[in-house]
């Protein structure tokens, strides 16, 4: 049982994945034995993120590639497939979000949301499947939200694209699963990275910021969680341990989807 979760000789294509969740699954992956490809938007965070991987003891090859240009991502897959070899499991993480109350909220800046949270999952996606068919298996796996499923104030364009890739994830299995290719996406909770700072910020007074209560109050544990804590359903579902799973959106969010909330008082 042990050797369907190994990830040995499998090469990982984790999207940027620097820092944050993409780096904690990155490195989980290479803990079960994948070769770990990285890519991030700019050289500096790149190299930052290669020396990151270093000092875990990770040889991790590194790229600079936006992920919504799609002529940049089929060059990244064909230079990763001449260099490395070809992409077995592909991550699609790298994400931003704007919180901005929708009728202020540029059509631009909703595009741009769009682009990166959905686009890209498509165009990376789209790059590598072909040799994932002509290779005989691959794994796929969507970075998903809370809001693949629940919307809240100013997040409008980040939901809509969340549960937009819940949806890419359903149909990518269903076009693709005949050809041994699973896809399914994961969907952190809240997790302690540069993309929640503002939502953790300590106030003026020293108090926890309003909405880091209002987390808290919403988990179970009573906590945020650690990107450390997607590794294992990451590393789950890039093995073959889970080839009967697919079209599936693991919820890794400590019990806030199952919760209705801790009582006031
Ligand atoms: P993060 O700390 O903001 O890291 C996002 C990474 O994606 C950064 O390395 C960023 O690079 C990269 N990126 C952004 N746009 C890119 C582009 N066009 N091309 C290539 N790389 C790009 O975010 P995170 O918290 O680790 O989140 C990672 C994923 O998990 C995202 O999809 C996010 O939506 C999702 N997620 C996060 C949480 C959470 O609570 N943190 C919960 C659920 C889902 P730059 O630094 O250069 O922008
Ligand atoms: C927000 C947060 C969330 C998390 C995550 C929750 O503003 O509500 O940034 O969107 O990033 O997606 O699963």
């Amino acid at each position: 049982m042990a050797n369907s979760f190994s990830l040995e000789g499998k090469v990982a294509l984790i999207t940027g994945a620097s820092y944050g969740i993409g780096f904690a699954i990155a490195t989980a992956m290479a803990e079960a034995g994948a070769t770990i490809v990285f890519n991030d938007i700019k050289q500096e965070l790149v190299d930052k993120g290669l020396a990151a991987y270093k000092e875990k003891g990770i040889e991790a090859k590194g790229y600079v590639c936006d992920v919504t240009d799609e002529d940049a991502v089929n060059a990244l897959v064909a230079q990763i497939e001449k260099e490395v070899g070809v992409i077995d499991i592909l991550v699609n993480n790298a994400g931003i979000i704007k919180r901005i109350p929708m009728i202020e909220m540029s059509a631009k800046d909703f595009r741009q949301v769009i682009d990166v949270d959905l686009n890209a999952p498509f165009i990376v996606s789209k790059a590598v499947i072909p040799s994932m068919i002509k290779k005989g298996h691959g794994k796929i796996i969507n970075i998903c939200s809370m809001m693949s499923e629940l919307g809240r104030e100013t997040v409008s364009a980040y939901a809509a694209a969340k549960g937009g890739l819940k949806m890419l994830t359903r149909n990518i299995c269903s076009e693709y699963g005949q050809y041994n290719i699973q896809c399914n996406g994961i969907g952190p909770g809240y997790i302690v990275t540069p993309q929640t700072a503002p939502l953790r910020e300590i106030q003026p007074d020293g108090s926890k910021h309003p909405f880091d209560q209002f987390i808290c109050a919403k988990t179970p544990a009573n906590r945020w969680l650690q990107p450390e804590e997607l590794g294992g359903p990451a590393v789950f579902l890039a093995s073959e341990a889970s080839n009967g799973v697919n079209g599936h959106i693991l919820y890794v969010d400590g019990g806030i989807l199952a919760y209705i909330g801790k009582q006031p008082g």
